[in-house]
C-alpha cells in the first residue's frame, strides 16, 4: 500500500496519503498499524493526517528472523482472540502459549478461541479445556463451518475492537466472514501435502462489522516470539503460575529450581498442567 492507508471516519473507509515524513522517521517499522487512531484535519473535501495518537496498548511480536526488532501488529485493542484450530491443522500448544505471553506484555486482554470443533473428537476437546481452563479469562469453542457457537462469538465481539491472531489455515477469515458475510474475505485451502494453511490473508486490516464492532483479520503467523521482556515478566502470560507467586518462599522465584516453590508443588500435585509448566520453562530459557 506504500504511502497510503485505509482510514475509517465513522464507518466510512477512505484511502488517505500518509505524510512523507512519517515514513522517513520509521524506516524499519511501519508508521501506522491496524487500530491506530489518527488526528485528521479537514480541508474542504480532503483529509490530512496530522499525527498518530498515543497507543493505549499494543500487540507486538519480535520481527521474524531479527533479534531485537519489534514488529507491531495492532494497537488500541479491547481484546485479542487467539484462534487455534482443534484439527487440520491442530495448533501446537506452544504457539498458543507464546501468543498469551505477547498479549499479556502488551496489556491486551486475551480470549482463546478453538475453531473447527466439527473435526475434533471429545478427547481432544477435553484435553484443550483441561490445559487452558485456568490460563485465560475466557475461552470459546466454535465451528466456523457449521456455525456452532458462532452466536456466542458474536456476543463476545459486540461493540469491541478485536484482533484475530493465529497461524495460517486456522480459520480467521472464515470466522470473520461468518460474522459479516458482506466482507467476503478470501479464504484458503489447507494443503493436503503439508496439512498447513497457505497464507491467504496478506495484510492486517480493521473491518467494521455490520451489527456492531470491529474485527482485525491478520495474515497467519509462522513464528512468534515476544520481543522484549524480563524473566519475571514472562509469568504474566501464565496466569495459573502468576497467581501462585505469593505462595513461593522467594518473592522473585522463577519457579525453576528454587527451594520452597509453590508452583512446582502444584505441578507435581497435578493442579497445573505439566504441558503449561514445561512451556513456561522453555520460554524462560529463551529470555
Ligand atoms: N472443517 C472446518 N473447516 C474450516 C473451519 N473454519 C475454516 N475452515 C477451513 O479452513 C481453511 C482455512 O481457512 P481461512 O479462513 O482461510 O484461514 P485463515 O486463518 O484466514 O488463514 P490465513 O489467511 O492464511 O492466515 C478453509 O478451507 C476453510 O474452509 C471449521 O470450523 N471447520
Ligand atoms: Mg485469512
Ligand atoms: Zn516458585
Amino acid at each position: 500500500m506504500g504511502n497510503q492507508a485505509n482510514v475509517l471516519i465513522g464507518r466510512e473507509k477512505l484511502l488517505l496519503s500518509m505524510p512523507g515524513s512519517w515514513r522517513i522517521k520509521s524506516k524499519s517499522s511501519k508508521p501506522l498499524v491496524a487500530g491506530d487512531r489518527i488526528e485528521l484535519q479537514r480541508d474542504k473535501d480532503t483529509w490530512k493526517m496530522l499525527r498518530v495518537l498515543p497507543r493505549e496498548n499494543e500487540f507486538t511480536r519480535r520481527m521474524p528472523g531479527r533479534k531485537n526488532v519489534p514488529q507491531l501488529i495492532a494497537a488500541n485493542l479491547d481484546q485479542v482472540v487467539i484462534i487455534a484450530s482443534a484439527e487440520n491443522p491442530a495448533t501446537p500448544n506452544g504457539l498458543i502459549d507464546r501468543l498469551l505471553v505477547i498479549a499479556a506484555l502488551g496489556n491486551v486482554p486475551a480470549v482463546l478461541l478453538i475453531n473447527k470443533i466439527d473435526l475434533a473428537d471429545k478427547n481432544r476437546m477435553d484435553y484443550l479445556n483441561r490445559i487452558y481452563r485456568n490460563s485465560v479469562t475466557d475461552s470459546i469453542m466454535v465451528s466456523a463451518k457449521t456455525g456452532e457457537n458462532i452466536e456466542n462469538f458474536r456476543e463476545l465481539i459486540k461493540g469491541r475492537i478485536t484482533l484475530l491472531i493465529g497461524s495460517s489455515g486456522v480459520g480467521k477469515s472464515t470466522i470473520t466472514n461468518r460474522i459479516d458475510p458482506n466482507l467476503d474475505l478470501k479464504v484458503g485451502e489447507i494443503s493436503q501435502a503439508t496439512g498447513k494453511g497457505r497464507h491467504v490473508t496478506s495484510l492486517a486490516m480493521l473491518h467494521p462489522i455490520c451489527n456492531d464492532g470491529w474485527l482485525i483479520d491478520t495474515p497467519g503467523i509462522r513464528e512468534c516470539a515476544p520481543w522484549s521482556m524480563t524473566k519475571l515478566e514472562l509469568q504474566l502470560g501464565f496466569q495459573e503460575i502468576f497467581s501462585l507467586k505469593e505462595r513461593c518462599k522467594f518473592h522473585d522465584c522463577l519457579h525453576e529450581t528454587e527451594y520452597g516453590c509453590a508452583v512446582k508443588s502444584e505441578v507435581s500435585a497435578g493442579n497445573i498442567p505439566k504441558e503449561r509448566y514445561e512451556s513456561y520453562l522453555k520460554l524462560l530459557n529463551e529470555v
